[in-house]
């Protein structure tokens, strides 16, 4: 396994790659892997035959006052881990490479990046999108890993590289979690002991819509006002973002279920003292 910080070095390589007809599979992240990271990893390793994991904490998505210099950052664990799981190159560019002084060009998917987490953390996506563009072009991806943990996100990289005819598949992936059902995040490592024993309520709150919706619940803002109730009985939990219910397909508001046919997304944001986690389920009827 080889580890490059360079961009010119990086696409030099991935031209030889492909040239040779091999295929690259690329896992954008921004480390401190988890079983997450390692499952998109694995699906990459099995369909591709080139493995590229980016390793990236990607100023450009942080917010002012967020928490991009205290993100967890370990690259000699996530270089093992990586290593462990036949990972053939790390892209581990700074951020003055990545961004020069002289950067001025953003991607905006209008619609999709302004709702939900986007009302919440303006700019984050804008400096998403950016970002996995340019690991798509650095990298020359065939194929490239997404979690549905962050659905959004996934939704928005699908509509950029459609809208911008980016040659590559996006690959999704289910989510990961802990025993008691709490989605596996980097920023899991924020929680304090107590904090992380009562953080597994976001999963039980999903799934007391689940029962609700497949129970024959129509009225979806009954649904909403049980989640909150439960959410609000937990004391670690210190602000509920949001709760909402989109068409998983292209995140459009429903407000009954089978409005939008078989299928919905139910996604909510919530902090446990300082930390902000979000989760969703897509619930089939
Ligand atoms: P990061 O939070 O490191 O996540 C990298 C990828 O791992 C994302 O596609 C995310 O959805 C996926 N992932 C995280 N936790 C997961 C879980 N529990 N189960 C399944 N997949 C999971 O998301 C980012 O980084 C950044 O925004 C990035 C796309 C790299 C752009 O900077």
């Amino acid at each position: 396994m080889k580890t490059i910080k360079k961009i010119k070095e990086f696409t030099l390589l991935a031209e030889s790659i492909r040239k040779r007809g091999k295929t690259i599979g690329l896992v954008p992240t921004m480390g401190f892997l988890h079983e997450g990271h390692l499952r998109l990893i694995r699906m990459a390793r099995k369909q591709c035959e080139v493995v590229v994991l980016s390793i990236f904490v990607n100023p450009a998505q942080f917010g002012p006052g967020e928490d991009f210099e205290k993100y967890p950052r370990d690259i000699n664990r996530d270089r093992h881990l990586a290593e462990k799981e036949g990972v053939d190159y790390v892209f581990y560019p700074a951020a003055s490479e990545m961004y020069k002084s002289e950067h001025k060009t953003f991607v905006e998917v209008e619609g999709l990046g302004d709702i939900m987490c986007g009302a919440y953390r303006q700019g984050h996506f804008k400096g998403v999108a950016t970002v996995v563009l340019k690991l798509l072009n650095i990298t020359k991806a065939n194929r490239a890993y997404f979690g549905e943990k962050d659905y959004q996100q996934m939704m928005i990289v699908k509509r950029m590289v459609d809208d911008l005819n980016v040659d590559v598949e996006i690959v999704r992936v289910p989510t990961v979690r802990e025993e008691d059902g709490l989605a596996m995040s980097s920023r899991n490592r924020y929680l304090d002991r107590k904090e992380r024993e009562n953080a597994g309520i976001l999963y039980k709150c999903l799934n007391k819509a689940k029962d609700m919706i497949k129970g024959g619940e129509k009225n979806l803002r009954v649904v909403r006002t049980e989640m909150i109730k439960e959410l609000e009985k937990n004391r670690y939990i210190s602000r509920v973002d949001y709760i909402e219910f989109r068409n998983p397909l292209n995140l459009q508001e429903i407000s009954e279920a089978g409005e939008s046919g078989r299928s919905i997304l139910v996604a909510v944001a919530a902090w446990i003292g300082s930390t902000r986690l979000i989760d969703n389920m897509v619930i089939k009827l």
